[in-house]
């Protein structure tokens, strides 16, 4: 495991989230939630109209510095994660993306290795300034006391959207490719893996507190070519950004790693993980490098049945992960059927322990 010293930022190191991250337990845990920011706040629906197209809001400073916060001044989060999503970085190398109403997105897809060599590092920083530009704002503007979190997604990840061209259930295409041709789809990666260094990295110079690694698709691959296609590349990944940032905290979110989980937190070099909902917690709490913080891991679904349930399953996580640094998050995103006011309670359930 890698730790830092607390010395490298006095200011930042009274944050609770960075106080776990650090190694340290804190009561209550820190809570932010993967996508606290989005749909099923009415505040980010009046926002992404007024912005227009998905990606103006993401690279409009105004826009993107707005729903980052709302989370924060509804419901005082520990942690901000900017606004912004894990396909700007193939926007920023040149592949078509866009994000269509119902569908999702949707991107010319890249199958092969004549497709995946017209794309470049060429426009990449200036096709991503206006998200440094709001990581600037939002460091400025958050409190003593609220993290800031910048983010990426692994290059697997990303490669899966990049190949398939958008959303997929088989993910037969980004197999396709990696498993025919797995020379010519390194090179996809390599240049992935050099877009998200430069991407964390100059996040972390705007700004931010911490850094996480959405590695959303983990899950799909056997366990060898998880070890080529996930492990390694994240662990460049980790590697490239600490060689610029050595401090900075990562946290890797492997979701549907399963059995994989502790190798992957034991070989990247991550300074912690995100558990999905599967992970069952007292495995988890034997088996992951000791000392490891953790963030995780209610399933979003009970903010959709709020009540008893949901307070019981706080209190489960909370006692699992009683004698480990742990930051409360859910086990995937908000759903955009979420009623703002069970956010709110969950947060009441969390912090009317202490
Ligand atoms: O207005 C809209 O259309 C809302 C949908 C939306 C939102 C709110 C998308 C489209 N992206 C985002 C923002 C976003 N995406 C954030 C910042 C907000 C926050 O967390 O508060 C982050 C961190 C992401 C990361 C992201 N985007 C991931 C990794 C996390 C995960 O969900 O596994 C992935 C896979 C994406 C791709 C993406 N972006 C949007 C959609 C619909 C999708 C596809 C998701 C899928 O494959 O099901």
């Amino acid at each position: 495991m890698v730790s830092y010293s607390p010395e490298w930022n006095s200011h930042s190191m009274a944050k609770p989230f960075l106080r776990v991250l650090s190694g340290e337990r804190h009561d209550p845990p820190p809570i932010w939630l993967m996508r606290q920011a989005g749909r099923y706040l009415p505040e980010y629906r009046q926002s992404r109209k007024r912005a227009g197209g998905f990606l103006d809001l993401c690279y409009t400073p105004d826009f993107a510095v707005e729903v980052t916060l709302q989370p924060i001044e509804r419901y005082g989060f520990d942690a901000a994660i900017l606004f912004s999503d894990i396909l700007v970085v193939p926007d920023g190398l040149g592949q078509d993306v866009s994000f269509i109403e119902g569908t999702g997105p949707v991107l010319t897809p890249v199958r092969d290795v004549d497709q995946a060599g017209m794309l470049s590092m060429a426009g990449f920083d200036e096709v991503l300034a206006p998200v440094y530009e709001t990581v600037r704002r939002l460091a400025r503007e958050l409190g003593d006391e609220t993290a800031l979190i910048g983010f990426s997604g692994a290059p697997w990840t990303v490669a899966c959207y990049m190949v398939e061209g958008g959303i997929t259930r088989d993910f037969h295409a980004v197999k396709s490719f990696s498993y025919g041709d797995p020379e010519g789809f390194e090179k996809l990666i390599d240049l992935l893996v050099e877009a998200t260094i430069r991407h964390l990295s100059a996040q972390a110079a705007a700004g931010v507190d911490a850094l996480q690694i959405f590695e959303s698709h983990a899950g799909v691959l056997p366990a060898t070519e998880f070890k080529t296609w996930v492990i390694d590349p994240v662990r460049r990944v980790v590697e490239g950004v600490r060689a610029n940032w050595p401090e900075i905290p990562i946290i890797g979110f492997p979701r549907g790693a399963g059995p994989m989980y502790p190798v992957f937190a034991e070989e990247t070099g991550l300074t912690a993980v995100s558990l999905d909902v599967s992970v069952p917690l007292d495995w988890a709490m034997a088996n992951l490098p000791s000392g490891m913080p953790v963030q995780g891991n209610i399933d979003p679904a009970y903010l959709l049945s709020g009540g008893d349930g949901m307070a019981r399953s706080v209190d489960r996580i909370v006692e699992a992960c009683r004698d480990r640094p742990h930051i409360f998050n859910l086990g995937h995103g908000v759903d955009k059927n979420t009623d703002p006011e069970t956010v709110a309670q969950l947060i009441g359930c969390l912090r009317k322990k202490y």
